[in-house]
């Protein structure tokens, strides 16, 4: 019998099988609950009815509340009371568990008798990930069925456990390689014939371990001190050596708490918006198939290029100029590739067969069966052309010739081979292996099949690819080329390098920008600067003063040892040079330091980097203000918890921001302009996120 669209109902004997199907993931919305309430109160009033097994359709069971009904009125009935309903049923329940049984999908299961994962299956309690916790009893029945510690370490870190340690861990009862209906029928019968003995989980009591919270919690202050659920989760998991209706009550208070944080808010947005992002039409069109990349560049870039591609079991043929780097470069590749294996993302069989898809070459004709080339070579226009004019005559009819430059113009040169229709940009981030952006730069004449090409990579590289417009830098790195002048600024006008890192620490960011300019070498963004001078205006305030001359000492940052900070020793500490530098600088252009707060700090910091991303919408770089947000979130650090630049302007709103813009103004109007589309957002009463729509 169908109960409603997603939830239908059959009696075998004396058994009665629930079936929940609500594609694509099976999530616990409205109707989920409403089906799964009436089914289990069906059953109930059944004398026949001696078990109820619930199992799921489609690929997984339940994987969680439905997300999507977050930001509306609560809709009844509510996932914790439909649980609790499950406990309390007179018939005892057992409910199946295959594909990913996620937060409320496995609090369900908790408030069922017994549990049986079939195989493949993978469980968790991901809540935090969206600066929840588990509100449906998670924090409760978990630690009952396999203690405090475990059930701490699923709930603050969010993993999938595999189905074999979901077992060891006493969080099923039973393995099985039967399909959903046929291993419920089976479990069902098994409950009937006294081999599998039901149990309520909260009626299990549980140890209090106050010694182990506590410090838990001490760490969290120290690692997680600005995010609000993690400490919710260790104050809800005390609670579950109470009575169970005392910890439920405390855990739906700390639900309810989380669930009103803008934290929330914004992680649920980066979820949404990198599933949107793949969301574009060329995600409908059929791609190329590939099978074989070329990489032309054993720099850093080149190697990680390399074994991202190795890792999603691509053929690869790295090229470089001479023998000696190129030895060099597949030896970090095979390393790369041990680190893998030793994090237990790739297993010792795949290694192998990775290591022998891979070859290396000293010739770029060697490139001509690939299917796609992807060029990292050094970030020189020449040069670059140069490979491109080659790789023209080289490559087969029909392969995709990409860049992985960071700032030139594609198109130029896309029209330097006879097939423009065939160059697209691939701009990775380094390192290439982890990091998971990939702008997809769609130039002038890029045939749209090599576009979904690009996307396609980006997928099977199971990496976040946003779509890209050509103009200096794309979408992340012309936003970070202006935002970064307003810490150069802060400096320059009173600052100092460690109060602009500390400051942007606070607001979240894992690394301050004079932190990540070490990082990454002072050197780039000279060259850049370099590049830039001819082209210049008269107007700007040149932001490279005290850049330039750390430069001049060959101060590159962390690789020479010293940058603005120190790396002589372990601990890095400010270099005390770097204010000399820094005062003479102020005293040369006649500046008297002023002071700035760890508020104002941040505002100038993301007013100039709001300003410069919608000006990248303006100039219809960047698709939609969601596109932006997820370049910065993946491939620059931002804060996942403020949901990315346009997110968080949306918490500020148009009308204030250009405010601020014309308050800052007053001291630079060059640098500080009020873009039109913000204007107009203004005046309509416009959000960022209704320009996703
Ligand atoms: C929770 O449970 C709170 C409770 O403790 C307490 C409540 C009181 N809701 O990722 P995919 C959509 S919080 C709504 O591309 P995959 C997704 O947007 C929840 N929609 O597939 C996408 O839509 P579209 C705790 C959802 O195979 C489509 O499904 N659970 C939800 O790569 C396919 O998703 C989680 O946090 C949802 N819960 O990965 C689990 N989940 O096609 C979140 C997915 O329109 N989900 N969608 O873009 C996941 O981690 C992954 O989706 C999953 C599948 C691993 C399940």
């Amino acid at each position: 019998m169908q109960i409603n669209d997603v939830v239908s109902i059959e009696t075998l004997s004396h058994i009665a099988l629930i079936c929940l199907n609500n594609p694509p993931v099976n999530a616990a919305s409205q109707a989920l609950r409403y089906g799964l309430q009436q089914a289990i109160s069906i059953a109930n009033t059944n004398d026949a009815i001696r078990v109820i097994a619930i199992y799921g359709a489609g690929r997984t069971f339940v994987a969680g509340a439905d997300i999507k009904e977050f930001d509306g009125p609560p809709l009844e009935p509510m996932l914790p009371e439909l649980v609790n309903e499950i406990e309390e049923s007179e018939t005892p329940v057992v409910v199946i568990l295959h594909g990913t049984a996620l937060g409320g999908g496995l609090e369900i299961a908790l408030g069922g008798h017994v549990r049986v994962g079939l195989k493949g299956l993978k469980v968790g309690l991901p809540e935090i990930n969206l600066g929840l916790l588990p509100g449906a009893g998670g924090t409760q029945r978990t630690p009952r069925l396999i203690g405090i510690p475990a059930a701490l370490d699923m709930i603050l870190s969010g993993r999938h456990v595999p189905a074999n340690e979901a077992l060891e861990l006493g969080l099923i009862d039973r393995l099985s390689d039967e399909i959903p209906r046929d291993a419920a029928i089976g479990a069902a019968k098994d409950i009937l014939s006294g081999v599998l003995m039901p149990r309520r989980t909260g009626e299990i009591l549980v140890k209090a371990d106050h010694s182990y919270l506590d410090k838990m919690k001490a760490t969290l202050l120290r690692t997680h001190a600005h995010l609000v659920s993690p400490h919710k989760c260790v104050e809800a998991v005390r609670a579950s050596s109470l009575k169970l209706s005392e910890g439920l009550k405390l855990e739906k208070r700390a639900f309810a708490e989380s669930m009103s944080t803008p934290q929330r808010a914004g992680l649920i947005h980066a979820f949404f918006g990198e599933r949107a992002a793949r969301n574009i039409p060329e995600a409908k069109i059929s791609p190329l198939d590939l099978a074989h990349i070329g990489v032309v560049g054993a720099g850093t870039m080149g190697i990680g290029i390399a074994t991202t591609c190795l890792l999603s079991g691509l053929e690869v043929t790295l090229v470089e100029a001479s023998q000696e780097p190129l030895e060099i470069g597949i030896a970090t590749i095979h390393k790369n590739l041990e680190g893998a294996v030793k994090r237990g993302k790739l297993s010792r069989e795949k290694f192998n067969s990775s290591l022998k898809c891979l070859t290396g070459n000293t010739d770029l004709a060697s490139l001509n069966q690939v299917d796609m080339v992807i060029e990292a070579v050094f970030e020189d226009m020449d040069v670059k052309k140069d490979i491109f004019f080659k790789l023209d005559k080289i490559c087969k009819t029909g392969a995709v010739l990409a860049s992985n430059t960071s700032y030139l113009d594609i198109n130029e040169l896309a029209d330097i081979t006879s097939r423009p229709q065939d160059v697209i940009g691939l701009h990775f981030f380094s390192p290439a292996h982890v990091m998971r952006l990939i702008e997809v730069i769609v130039c002038e004449k890029t045939n749209e099949t090599v576009s979904a090409t690009g996307f396609a990579l980006a997928k099977r590289l199971r990496k976040v690819g946003v779509k890209s417009g050509v103009c200096d830098g794309f979408i992340g790195n012309r936003i970070l080329s202006h935002y970064r002048k307003t810490a150069a600024y802060l400096v320059l006008d009173g600052s100092s390098p460690q109060e602009v890192d500390q400051a942007l620490e606070a607001f979240g960011f894992a690394m301050g920008p004079h932190k990540v300019t070490d990082l990454a070498g002072l050197d780039i963004d000279w060259l850049t600067r370099r590049r830039k001078a001819p082209t210049r205006s008269k107007e700007e305030r040149y932001s490279g003063d005290v850049a330039d001359r750390l430069c001049e000492n060959g101060w590159f940052g962390r690789k020479a040892g010293k940058g603005y900070y120190l790396y002589e020793t372990a601990d890095m500490t400010p270099n005390p040079k770097v204010n000399e530098i820094i005062e003479a600088e102020r005293n040369r252009a006649g500046l008297s330091p002023k002071t700035f707060s760890v508020g104002e700090i941040i505002d100038r910091y993301m007013t100039a980097m709001i300003s410069e991303a919608t000006r990248v919408l303006e100039d219809k770089i960047a698709a939609r203000p969601l596109d932006i947000d997820m370049v910065l979130l993946f491939g620059y650090g931002f804060p996942r918890h403020r949901g990315g630049p346009m997110h968080y302007a949306d918490t500020i709103g148009a009308t204030k921001l250009i405010e601020h813009i014309e308050k800052y103004a007053q001291e630079d109007s060059y640098y500080w302009r009020v873009p039109n589309l913000l204007r107009d957002m203004a005046k309509d009463g416009k959000t960022f996120a209704d320009l996703n729509r």
